[in-house]
């Protein structure tokens, strides 16, 4: 593998899944091959998970890692084509990925959404001119568009959690105050289409994602109707993509409660983090046993670990 940027970039998921179930067991199995070799993390926003598990990940190969928060400490990037650049923007990312390409082997960026200008954040216009500039692989810590680490991570989970039947699995919307991006329900959906199992994405009208992504999976816009017989919730907001960015619903209609969960086949509870508490999930779901956070976040660390793995295996 040379880049990891969409979920659709392994060659076969479930291998993959049980190589890094292999890997959760002996941790330090690999921590040779990463000798003398180097990964850059910039982060262009926010991270807990991301950037602790992805570090983590590395060590255990033996690389070592510089991890810098672009956003905050880079010069401003510019990403377009013969712009004379009398504004804000310092540096061109032609220049900037070629010359972090020759401190590292391999580049991972996190760049999230605008959620503003939808064009520009379906063209992935960071991850983009990274790939067309750097000289060495790149790894998606969550981009405009997707999140694939999360959503392998994800897939490890449930493969740890499996039913005894053919399994029923729910992405559902729930509230958030704040704008937030499509990019951890995308991957998930991908990730999903890539999975035999009964899938049903549950939102209200208005909050429909891309049809590209979601292309045939089944979309419930019932949240009670799609919980029944489910054997995972997996939750997530996100903002509207029709009328993109926008919040158009707050209230606690559809917040994940144990009401609701009720009405499911005893469902394990799902979600990427960070989650606002009684916000999007009430304490009572997310402190019950069948919630898979905090594992679902332990996963990120062998999510990336395989990932990185495949990519040293091929440099
Ligand atoms: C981000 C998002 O929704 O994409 C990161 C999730 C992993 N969440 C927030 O910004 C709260
Ligand atoms: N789930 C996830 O990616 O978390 P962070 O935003 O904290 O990295």
């Amino acid at each position: 593998m040379k880049n990891y940027t969409n979920i659709n970039d392994l060659d076969n998921l479930q291998n993959t899944v049980q190589e890094a179930l292999a890997l959760k067991k002996g941790q330090l199995q690999f921590e040779q091959l990463g000798n003398g070799k180097t990964i850059c993390l910039l982060f262009f926003n926010n991270s807990l998970r991301t950037r602790l598990s992805t570090q983590k990940a590395a060590q255990n190969l033996g690389m070592n890692v510089i991890v810098m928060n672009f956003g905050a400490e880079g010069w401003q990037l510019e990403y377009e084509d013969g712009t004379i650049m009398n504004q804000n923007k310092a540096e061109h990312v032609k220049e900037a990925a070629q010359v972090i390409s020759q401190y590292c082997d391999i580049i991972a960026i996190r760049a999230f959404a605008s959620l503003e200008d939808k064009q520009k954040d379906l063209a992935e216009e960071v991850l983009t001119n990274f790939i067309k500039y750097s000289k060495v692989p790149i790894v998606n810590m969550e981009s405009s568009v997707g999140h694939p680490l999360q959503a392998l991570a994800d897939a490890i989970s449930l493969e740890e959690n499996k039913v005894d039947h053919r399994p029923k699995v729910v992405l559902s919307w729930a509230p958030h105050p704040k704008s937030l991006p499509h990019a951890v329900a995308n991957s998930f959906i991908e990730m999903m289409q890539l999975q035999d199992a009964d899938f049903v994405i549950t939102h209200p009208e208005g909050y429909d994602l891309n049809m590209e992504i979601v292309k045939d999976s089944k979309v419930e816009y019932n949240q009670k109707k799609a919980f029944e017989n489910a054997d995972f919730i997996y939750t997530k907001n996100w903002s509207s993509y029709g009328d993109y960015g926008k919040v158009l619903k707050t209230d606690d209609e559809w917040r994940i409660t144990a009401d609701k969960m009720e009405l499911t086949n005893n469902a394990k509870f799902m979600h990427c983090l960070p989650v606002r508490r009684n916000v999007v999930v009430t304490d009572e779901v997310l402190d019950s046993d069948n919630s898979l956070v905090i594992e679902q976040a332990n996963n990120r660390t062998f999510a990336a670990q395989i990932v990185l793995k495949k990519i040293l295996e091929n440099i």
